[in-house]
């Protein structure tokens, strides 16, 4: 709730019980925030925490394996994992973590302080379980070792986009009014919120990179070190949104050609300076040649001429150009209907696989548009095999209800991590992400966090949040489990009951509720939005709320084609924009088929008739009345359902939690009746099953 936090360690761990003690062994500055986070537990619970060990007893031991001497209850868990398991697999590496219980005694053992860190909130995680049965070693690892959170914040207030641009959780936890936000205390929690689901980058600035925004690699770079030195003890790494045209409006240059040796010597300077300030900068972000933003185009060179300009300018210090792939002709003739928006990122990127220096992340867009409900995997995905990619999520959900309405985004990102571009035995999304060794580009999300008391506006929101971490360490982890751990390190018993029993039947009581309302929320919230993903029928500009035709006649490239005889965009080779033609064989052809493409994304595949039958029987209009109609009536059922939380949680919790749903109930069945209406008027088919649809 505002203003407190929650208990981090659980009660149980810290207990004053006899002979309970921590030991924390290790160096480095990681191990001592695991220090400092168990010394505070134990000063909150009782307990105590030791640095070396001692001839005593110990309930938790949480040890680097370059301890020495390791404490025995360490040492046995380390010989029986070494003994399980032969090597190469029997090493921890790097950030990984080795759990047990052995002999009453949990244990956790990392190669490295970060490690250590993960290890400590994986033992938070299991609360009680932790200390009560033995357990095997068990170990950790991430799949992605790049889990990193993009803040679209300004320092500047936009006149348009305001301090965070589609952000909904107040202003930025870095900047005010077009200077430092100063409240470094928020920064640290924000970054031990972060640790706790293993985030380990972030991005400071917007990708939209402003004026103001521009300085901050040069003349305002304190104030990035400033955030850099509060993150630092959590593991986590700083980056900036850099300006491709920075050596003109900074540098004064004439010219900002990425193959001039002027621009190469003022990046290369620039970047040693920030290196010297902030020695562990994790290194650029960059937007260029789209929606306005400056980059290679202009000098006729392409984008791998871009990112390697900048990446030339890190490599000496480690650092990484994070280089979007989000471009595309934002000032398309909407008349040509030979132009698709779907395609530009491959067209763009796909030639130049094999040309990125090593350095260089190709950042990717989960689909081929702009973060819809609903969306095929990106092809750029499969079509780049010589490049580290990493996908980019939108964790803000400016297309999914804007933390306004409920929309747990985990059962999205799962199916499109799990999806397998080149055929069911062909590697997964998460595997090209992940790379070989976790080397791959990773995974990044665009931040949902803003100054609210609950960090992302909606509280339920948070889930997103900690799914994203976890998903990122761990892209196979069902949602549900996800969400099961994040109701159980958000509400504690305490806040829900007195006596143990019935304190759990509270907690049991909640979950279910939680479950039943945010289990299918982001399928409901498509119900009620746009059908069969054809996406984008938003309001302009701030893309809340139905507006069907809003960018039907615009030159964005983000059109539905509805007439009176049918819907969609065809975007088969035969007839159509020639899209489907970007997925390797397995895919291509189960898109272009009207018989095999799955019935959630026919219309971003096929512009069909309005009694085109779908794979459930149904014909396309009736879908869409059914689905409209069913999933308004699921967000009325989730408000029903959420005043059963009443009692169980801090009530202003579940007052603010109560008034988001009665908007999101609003807007669900304001889409309800224009979606519905406005087939009706254009198709004439009347809804089979005789509601009421206005005319
Ligand atoms: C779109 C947002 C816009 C962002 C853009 C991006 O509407 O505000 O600048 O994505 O990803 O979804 O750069």
């Amino acid at each position: 709730p505002p203003g407190t936090h929650p208990a981090w360690l659980p009660p149980e761990a810290f207990r004053p019980i006899g002979s309970r003690r921590t030991l924390v062994l290790g160096d480095g500055l990681l191990t001592e925030t695991v220090h400092d986070e168990a010394a505070r537990a134990c000063a909150r619970y009782g307990g105590h925490v030791h640095r070396h060990t001692r001839n005593e007893p110990y309930d938790l031991v949480l040890a680097l394996t370059t301890a020495e001497p390791l404490p025995g209850p360490a040492q046995t868990v380390l010989d029986e994992f070494r003994s399980t398991t032969g090597p190469p697999a029997n090493t921890i590496g790097g950030e990984g973590y080795l759990t047990a219980r052995r002999h009453g005694v949990t244990t956790v053992l990392a190669d490295d302080a970060a490690g250590l860190l993960y290890g400590l909130f994986h033992v938070v995680r299991l609360g009680e379980r932790a200390f009560t049965e033995e357990r095997p070693p068990e170990r950790h690892a991430p799949t992605m070792r790049r889990r990193m959170l993009d803040h679209w914040d300004n320092v500047d207030i936009h006149p348009v986009m305001g301090q965070v641009e589609r952000g909904y959780a107040g202003g930025s936890l870095f900047w005010r009014d077009g200077a430092p936000r100063g409240d470094l205390a928020r920064v640290r929690d924000y970054a031990r919120l972060l640790a706790a689901c293993a985030v380990n980058a972030i991005s400071v600035n917007n990708v939209n990179v402003h004026a103001t925004e521009a300085l901050l690699l040069t003349d305002r770079l304190g104030d990035v070190a400033a955030i850099a030195d509060v993150l630092r003890p959590y593991g986590i790494r700083v980056h900036l949104s850099v300006s491709f045209a920075s050596p003109v409006t900074l540098g004064r240059l004439p010219s900002a050609d990425p193959l001039d040796e002027d621009v190469r010597k003022w990046w290369a300077d620039v970047t040693e300076r920030v290196y010297d300030t902030i020695p562990d900068f994790g290194g650029y972000v960059v937007k260029a040649d789209s929606e306005g933003q400056p980059g290679p185009f202009a000098y006729g060179r392409d984008h791998a001429d871009g990112a390697n300009l900048l990446a030339e300018a890190l490599e000496p210090f480690g650092g990484v150009v994070h280089w979007r792939a989000f471009v595309y002709n934002h000032r398309q003739d909407w008349r040509d209907r030979s132009t698709d928006r779907a395609r530009a990122a491959h067209d763009h990127f796909a030639p130049l696989d094999g040309r990125f220096r090593d350095n260089v992340i190709l950042q990717v867009k989960h689909g081929p548009i702009d973060f819809q409900a609903r969306e095929p995997v990106s092809p750029v995905i499969a079509a780049m095999p010589a490049t580290h990619l990493a996908v980019e999520l939108q964790v803000t959900q400016e297309y999914t209800g804007q933390q306004r309405h409920v929309c747990y985004l985990a059962p999205m990102w799962r199916e499109v991590l799990g999806f397998r571009p080149w055929g069911p035995d062909g590697p997964a999304v998460a595997d090209v992400a992940g790379g070989v060794s976790g080397n791959g580009g990773g995974l990044v999300g665009v931040s949902n966090v803003g100054d609210d008391p609950y960090w992302t506006g909606h509280p339920l929101a948070q889930a997103n949040l900690y799914a994203f971490g976890r998903l990122a360490w761990a892209p196979w982890t069902d949602p549900a489990a996800i969400l099961d751990e994040w109701i159980d390190l958000t509400f504690t018993p305490a806040a829900t009951g007195d006596t143990e029993p019935a304190a759990t039947r509270e907690t049991e009581r909640l979950r279910h509720i939680l479950h039943t309302i945010m289990d299918d929320s982001w399928r409901t919230y498509e119900r009620y939005t746009a059908p069969l993903g054809v996406g984008f029928m938003v309001r302009p500009g701030h893309h809340y709320g139905p507006d069907v035709d809003g960018y039907e006649y615009t030159p964005w490239g983000t059109y539905h084609f509805a007439d009176r005889d049918g819907v969609g965009v065809d975007r088969t080779r035969a007839t159509g924009t020639g899209f489907s033609g970007q997925y390797p064989p397995a895919w291509s052809e189960v898109y272009e088929s009207l018989d095999r493409c799955p019935d959630d994304l026919l219309l971003f595949f096929h512009h069909v008739p309005y009694g085109h039958v779908l794979h459930s029987g149904s014909t396309v209009i009736q879908h869409i009345y059914d689905t409209h109609f069913a999933g308004a009536g699921q967000a009325v059922e989730a408000g029903r359902r959420w005043e059963e939380a009443a009692g169980l949680v801090d009530p202003s919790l579940h007052a603010r939690v109560t008034d988001l749903l009665a908007e999101q109930i609003r807007c669900a069945g304001e889409w309800r009746d224009q979606i519905t209406t406005y087939f009706f008027r254009k198709s004439g088919k009347p809804d089979t099953r005789g509601r009421h649809i206005s005319r």
